[in-house]
């Protein structure tokens, strides 16, 4: 089976930079999939289109060198078992809080012994080989989003769930959980720390740390604190950023 070459990254304690797409388009998926980004992940969650949508995206990222991951609407068999049939070699899923859901997470993205995923591989048999069967559960990496009050409450026991890989930080709706603004600097609440320790416990346990961040600052904080991987802002972030940018150095200079 190809390697998830993430976890190759993670062994060598290398940061990985993930890409996030939150427009529907398959072009944009691949420009940011030959840009060198490791991974480009696919938001079901708040991106723009439906599931409908995601095997044409997940076929654009996949005729670049980066890694095709999904972050799922919700934690539902169902569509887990479509999203890696449909090739994802990383999955987020939002809302984790318990120890029961991070099983459930499992559950639904393990084949036997570990889980209950359902046989029927797809595009994953395509994009991952033919011996797809037999290595999927390690190389595919399964991430919990730790982003409410109650997740870092449980994010102890939660990590140490079998079958699942790690976590990944959620900024913003941790900031709400929290009853802070997610307009709010980062750095200038309690979320730093929280986030810090998240970042510290996943060391302690050797888990895989991921984290989405609001600009490239934090980005290279995290990459220092030795998360296993950033997402430095989504497709159109990137996009309004450097057109802002080159605006304004535009219109100063007229
Ligand atoms: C959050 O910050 O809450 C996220 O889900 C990032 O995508
Ligand atoms: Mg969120």
């Amino acid at each position: 089976m190809r390697h998830n070459g993430l976890k190759q990254l993670a062994s060598q304690r290398t940061t990985a930079i993930n890409a996030w797409l939150s427009s529907d388009s398959g072009y944009v998926a691949e420009v940011l999939g030959h840009c060198g980004f490791d991974a480009v992940t696919v938001d079901l969650q708040h991106g723009q289109f439906g599931i409908d949508a995601v095997p044409r995206l997940l076929q654009a990222i996949s005729a670049t060198p980066a890694m095709p991951w999904v972050r799922c609407s919700g934690n539902d068999m169902a569509e887990l078992n479509k999203l890696l049939d449909m090739g994802a070699y990383g999955v987020i899923c939002p809302m984790i809080e318990t120890v029961e859901q991070a099983r459930q997470l499992v559950s639904a993205t393990r084949y036997a012994p570990l889980g209950r995923r359902s046989f029927g591989p797809a595009r994953g048999l395509l994009y991952g080989g033919s011996d797809y069967l037999a290595h999927a559960n390690e190389e595919v990496l399964v991430l919990a989003m730790i982003e409410t009050q109650d997740g870092l409450k449980n994010a102890e026991d939660i990590l140490q769930v079998p079958g699942l890989d790690g976590i990944y930080i959620g900024p913003n709706d941790l900031a709400l959980s929290l009853g802070i603004s997610p307009a709010t600097p980062w750095q200038e609440s309690v979320l730093a720390d929280h986030i810090h320790d998240l970042l510290e416990l996943c060391q302690r346990y050797e888990k895989y740390s991921g984290i989405f961040c609001g600009d490239l600052a934090m980005a290279h904080v995290m990459q220092s604190a030795g998360a296993s991987l950033v997402t430095p802002g989504n497709d159109t972030q990137l996009m309004r950023s450097e057109a802002m940018q080159r605006i304004q150095m535009l219109r100063e200079a007229s």
